[in-house]
């Protein structure tokens, strides 16, 4: 949890971390028991409603300073508190995190309602937008009434609590995800990869109670706020209506279908003829556990299944970093290096003290990655487990873009310390890790110019990438969808489970092994995003953007080959207009910021499906005979 969402542009004023799970949101005790003078008037007058309490700029004026020294009071000591819980999970910490949770929810509340006496008010834009983003409250907003706001923070510190702190047995041992992981990437034996599977599953069922009852609770406060359920909310924070917003996501997927299909078809056939019918049939649902990934999100750990036959051998990063005797530091300095090559400033000796980067062998911790910022200046860190191999060589790189980009707009008012959208946040330093060309690791030395694939390897690079990055959009959308069809209601929670296996079979082309799911199964809260109350959409906008950014970088570099052979590695006029759209923040409408940085105000796929154009080639020719999709054939 932990922000609080202010802007109309999803802004978190509390920004105090990217890919976390957001808070309601913030204050002081003081600050929520003792309003300042200023408020109490402008709120007192504001009930009494006569003609005479209309509201001045002035007031408007004054009430947006104070909130922003509320928030800023709140967000300097609640982000120390979620930082210690985060990486040392105990009762204590919990209760302690629980605590600054519910104020920061009874912040927020406050915050939004005073807000709406200025309704009617003819303010500057800059100041409507501000007054926006206060009304849109946080993504898991409190309502009013006694106690509310405690059990919401008690039950969403719990279920982050309980998804990082999970383990399960398996073969006479005791498995964290990390370990599950694992064995999911590499293993090869499907009766082994059914079982971890099923046993991380283990750890959600506990869940379910809970998250419903918080269903229930954040509906109430959106519904405060004067939003339908807590998912129309969520899609008011795009600068757009929040039906356009589901149409924009439904074009953007459409565009890039055809490839993900293609793909699904080819990482199908793959699958049946390594496992046979028995395991993975060659029409249908590709089997979940069989992807090389828990949630089946990232398909990159099962490339050798799928290497194009006689096209190169690609590059294996994991082996790479082995070879050349990488530990953790050594990934995020090298992560670090781009950027400064890009013209940023290195990161504070703060970071490097403070960040956590390997996962502690004697306490719990949140293993998740995510990209922290404490005081919203210079203490930026980041906490990952981070394991060496290529897959968290990218998440640095990714963890590091949220951090570089909270610095960039670390001078704005705290209202717009944020993305221009939340996907914005999540596309910086994915696209940064788009320029690890073979080019590129020679340069840093980490492989040998000799080893440098030819140009027949172009589809390898091509068909590892899309492993990851085209796999990963259905997933990307549909968790959301379920969400917000689970805050409408059209998902109660005896279907939030076949809802959601519903949703990855429409989406993904998935099913689960097994003939049938525990009744009690819980399979989305053992997706950290769903404990962890973190919404999702912005990985599936991160997704289409971070090729939009990349295409338009190395037009800017004037590079003229395929885009999949582009690094903007050292091209600091790159950087600086890079600079120029993070600087700006959440203060402008994302169209403005993407037009900043790539002259259209559109977010399209066409940057995608160009970068892969000729894995797509390749996938048509062989899917030619096949028959793709998986759609059951009508009796
Ligand atoms: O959660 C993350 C980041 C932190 S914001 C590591 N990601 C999503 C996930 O792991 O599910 C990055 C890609 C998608
Ligand atoms: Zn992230």
């Amino acid at each position: 949890m932990r922000k609080l969402l202010l802007s109309a542009a999803s802004l978190t004023a509390l920004a105090l971390m990217a890919c976390q799970p957001e808070a309601t949101a913030p204050s002081t005790e003081v600050a929520v028991e003792k309003p300042t003078k200023t408020v109490e008037t402008l709120t007192a007058a504001a009930n009494a409603g006569t003609e005479n309490s209309a509201p001045t700029v002035q007031e408007a004026k004054e009430f947006l300073e104070q909130a922003e020294k509320d928030i800023v009071e709140y967000s300097g000591y609640a982000s120390k508190v979620y930082w210690v819980q985060a990486n040392f999970i105990t009762d204590d910490t919990n209760a302690l995190a629980a605590m600054a949770g519910a104020e920061g929810a009874k912040l927020s509340t406050r915050l939004a309602n005073e807000a709406k006496r200025f309704n009617d008010l003819s303010l500057p834009a800059d100041m409507r937008r501000k007054m926006d983003g206060l009304k849109r409250g946080s993504n898991f907003p409190a309502p009013e009434k006694e106690g509310a706001a405690e059990e919401l923070a008690k039950i969403m510190t719990d279920l982050e609590a309980t998804y990082g702190t999970g383990k399960f047995d398996y073969d006479g041992e005791t498995l964290t995800l990390g370990q599950a992981s694992d064995i999911i990437a590499t293993s090869r034996d499907p009766e082994e990869l059914q079982a971890v599977w099923e046993g991380w599953r283990t750890i959600s069922p506990p869940m379910k109670r809970d998250y419903s009852t918080m269903v229930e609770i954040v509906n109430e406060g959106s519904r405060e706020l004067g939003y339908a359920d807590t998912g129309a909310l969520w899609r008011g924070g795009y600068d757009m209506d929040g039906e356009a917003f589901i149409k924009e996501a439904d074009r953007l997927w459409g565009q890039v279908k055809p490839l993900y299909d293609q793909l699904h078809c080819n990482t199908r056939a793959a699958l049946n003829e390594k496992y046979g019918d028995e395991v993975q049939t060659a029409d249908g649902p590709i089997r979940a556990d069989l992807l090389g990934n828990m949630w089946g999100q990232s398909w990159g750990n099962i490339y050798d299944l799928v290497a194009p036959k006689g096209g190169g051998e690609g590059v294996d990063v994991t082996a790479l970093l082995e070879e050349k005797d990488y530990d953790q530091k050594k990934m995020v300095e090298t992560a670090e290096t781009f950027f400064t090559s890009l013209g940023f400033d290195p990161l504070p000796d703060t970071f490097w003290e403070r960040s956590l980067i390997t996962k502690p062998r004697d306490r719990e911790v949140v293993c998740h990655a995510s990209a922290w910022d404490l005081d919203d200046m210079d203490d930026i860190r980041i906490k990952m487990c981070t394991k060496i191999n290529g897959e968290d060589f990218v998440t640095v790189h990714h963890e590091l873009g949220h951090n570089f980009y909270q610095r960039a707009y670390k001078n704005q008012p705290v209202f717009y310390k944020d993305g221009a959208n939340d996907g914005f946040h999540e596309a910086i330093g994915d696209m940064i890790a788009l320029s690890i060309t073979p080019e590129y690791l020679v340069k840093i030395g980490l492989l040998d110019e000799k080893d440098v694939p030819g140009e027949d390897a172009d589809l390898a690079l091509l068909m590892r990438k899309a492993m990851d990055k085209v796999a990963f959009l259905p997933f990307g959308l549909m968790v959301d969808q379920w969400r917000w069809k689970v805050f409408s209601g059209e998902y109660g929670p005896n279907d939030y489970n076949s809802g959601w296996w519903e949703l990855r079979e429409k989406y993904q082309g998935l099913e689960y092994p097994g003939e049938a799911r525990p009744a009690n199964a819980f399979d989305p809260g053992a997706k950290f995003h769903i404990p962890g109350n973190t919404p999702y959409m912005r990985y599936f906008l991160a997704h289409i953007l971070q090729f939009q950014f990349h295409k338009a970088a190395c037009d800017m570099a004037g590079f003229e080959g395929p885009l999949h052979q582009c690094s903007i590695y050292e091209n600091e006029e790159v950087g600086r207009r890079f600079n120029a759209m993070m600087e700006l923040g959440a203060s402008k409408p994302w169209p403005d910021a993407l037009e900043a940085f790539t002259g259209t105000r559109i977010m399209d796929g066409s940057a995608i499906l160009e970068y892969f154009a000729p894995l797509m080639t390749y996938l048509e020719e062989q899917n030619a005979d096949r028959s793709c999709g998986w759609d059951k054939p009508a009796e």
